[in-house]
């Protein structure tokens, strides 16, 4: 295993684990109301996720699609060498299809994603795919360190696609990146998609889509409370609400409720005044100097970049 003094790094950033109900407790006694984005991701949650990236407004996840094969074959004569690949937060297994096409040095991958069943359907499609490739799929929640099932001394590319970095606030992606350099460990490289900054109405859309898809998706987070940890949320009582805080940098995403009300939840009372509101997610964009500068504050290199169709999203090499 590696030891964080190997190679110089300043150690892990404490991260408590404090587990679903505790976090939904935590979270819903705070003066502004929260939840943790993580845990919209149950099989209902991916489900609408996947629709939600195949919504028109929902641009992100085509853009960065259309833009990897041009990635992929830049990067072929970069990595010649076997290496393995580590994706943070899997998904579906689609993003990782351009890389294994065009890179024929990829010998083992390693998806890693909190949603179990979703990751081992997606690995068994992948492994029938490409039977050639070691797919080790991993369940874990990619926030804390993750150790790797890696066989051999080959050099590790993380990959982490889809802007989910966005998600963090900024001291928890500098704190992701850098647990990112230790769980890679040396001479690795990382390839991270991150939405930029445009304009507002432009973001506002995305997240307020026509179908209301993303809607559902906001409130299945009042469900999944409901079906583990036995609350009586009435999801239909509350309103997706998202918008782009400049400000901030960030799109927003909220449930309000549309009228007083007590929700039980756990054995504890949770009232809510009418227009409060939950906070669900932040989405930050960052301009390529913004994340350029949080990369180097992590202590990667930026060894390239690659911009979509009309700066609309970016891909960045990371050098260890
Ligand atoms: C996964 N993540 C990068 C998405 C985003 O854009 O922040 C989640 C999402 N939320 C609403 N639509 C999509």
């Amino acid at each position: 295993l590696f030891q964080a003094t190997d190679f110089n790094l300043a150690p892990l950033t404490p991260v408590v684990d404090r587990g679903f109900a505790d976090d939904v407790l935590h979270g819903l006694a705070l003066p502004q109301k929260q939840l943790h984005a993580k845990y919209f991701y149950d099989q209902q949650g991916s489900d609408y996720f996947d629709q939600i990236c195949q919504l028109p407004e929902y641009y992100p996840y085509q853009t960065e699609l259309d833009l990897l094969p041009q990635v992929a074959t830049d990067l072929a004569g970069t990595f010649t060498a076997d290496c393995t690949i580590v994706e943070f937060g899997a998904g579906s297994l689609v993003k990782i299809k351009p890389l294994l096409s065009a890179i024929s040095s990829i010998r083992q991958f390693i998806p890693i994603d909190i949603s179990g069943i979703h990751l081992e359907m997606a690995s068994q499609q992948l492994q029938s795919d490409f039977p050639d490739l070691a797919v080790l799929p991993v369940v874990g929640d990619f926030c804390f360190p993750v150790e790797l099932p890696v066989i051999g001394n080959q050099q590790k590319v993380g990959f982490f696609p889809g802007s989910t970095i966005g998600n963090f606030c900024p001291a928890q992606a500098a704190s992701f990146l850098k647990n990112a350099r230790f769980t890679l460990g040396p001479d690795s490289c990382l390839l991270i998609g991150v939405d930029t900054k445009k304009s507002p109405l432009y973001l506002h859309n995305a997240y307020n889509d026509a179908q209301g898809i993303t809607a559902k998706f906001n409130r299945n987070i009042l469900s999944r409370i409901n079906r583990e940890l036995g609350a009586n949320f009435t999801p239909e009582k509350f309103e997706h609400y998202a918008f782009y805080n400049a400000g901030q940098g960030r799109v927003e995403m909220h449930l309000v409720s549309t009228s007083e009300q007590v929700v039980d939840v756990l054995g504890s009372s949770v009232a809510f005044a009418a227009g409060e509101s939950i906070h669900t997610e932040n989405s930050y964009k960052y301009t390529p100097d913004e994340f350029c500068q949080l990369a180097a504050s992590a202590g990667w290199q930026v060894e390239r970049t690659w911009l979509a169709k009309q700066d609309l999203f970016a891909t960045y090499l990371l050098r260890n």
